[in-house]
C-alpha cells in the first residue's frame, strides 16, 4: 500500500462540544498525520457545492443547514492507504452501525451529525482537498 493523502473534516456537532483534540488523537493514533488543518465558517452554496453529490437524496437540505450551523475543521490527512484508514477510524456513516472506538461511535449524536468526513476515493481526496486547500498550506 502506497502513502495516500485523504480530506477530512471535524463537523460542528463535534466543534461545538470542543471535540478537536479529541477526534485529532484518534486519527494520529491510527497512524495518520495532519499535514494541514484550519478553522473555518463554510457558507451554504461551499457546503451545497462540496455535498453536490447528494443533492437529490431527501436530507441534502438538512445535511447543509447542520454543515453551516458552526465552525467544522479542514484537513488534509497522510499516511499509509489513508483514504480506507481513516473511513475506518471515522466508522460507519450512522453511528449505530459503527464499530466501538471509532470517531462515529465514540462522538457522533446521530447518521447526520456524525462528528466527521471522509474522502471516499483517492479520486474525491484530490478533489476535495483541491476545493479547501492550495498546495502551499500543505505541509507533509
Ligand atoms: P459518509 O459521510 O459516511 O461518506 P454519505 O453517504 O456520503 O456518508 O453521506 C454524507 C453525509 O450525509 C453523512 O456523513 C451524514 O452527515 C449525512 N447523511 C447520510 N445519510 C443520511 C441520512 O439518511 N439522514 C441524514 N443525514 C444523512
Ligand atoms: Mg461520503
Amino acid at each position: 500500500m502506497a502513502v495516500q493523502r485523504t480530506f477530512s473534516i471535524i463537523k460542528p456537532d463535534a466543534t461545538r462540544r470542543n471535540l478537536t483534540g479529541k477526534i485529532n488523537a484518534l486519527l494520529e493514533a491510527g497512524g495518520l498525520r495532519i499535514v494541514a488543518q484550519k478553522r473555518i465558517w463554510m457558507t451554504k452554496g461551499q457546503a451545497e457545492a462540496f455535498y453536490g453529490v447528494h443533492k437529490e437524496r431527501p436530507f441534502f437540505g438538512s445535511l447543509v443547514a447542520f454543515m453551516t450551523s458552526g465552525p467544522v475543521v479542514v484537513q488534509v490527512l497522510e499516511g499509509e492507504d489513508a483514504v480506507a484508514k481513516n473511513r475506518e477510524i471515522m466508522g460507519a456513516t450512522n453511528p449505530a452501525n459503527a464499530a466501538e472506538g471509532t470517531i462515529r461511535k465514540t462522538f457522533a449524536e446521530s447518521i447526520e451529525a456524525n462528528s466527521a468526513h471522509g474522502s471516499d476515493s483517492i479520486e474525491n481526496a484530490a478533489i476535495e482537498i483541491a476545493y479547501f486547500f492550495s498546495g502551499l498550506e500543505i505541509v507533509g
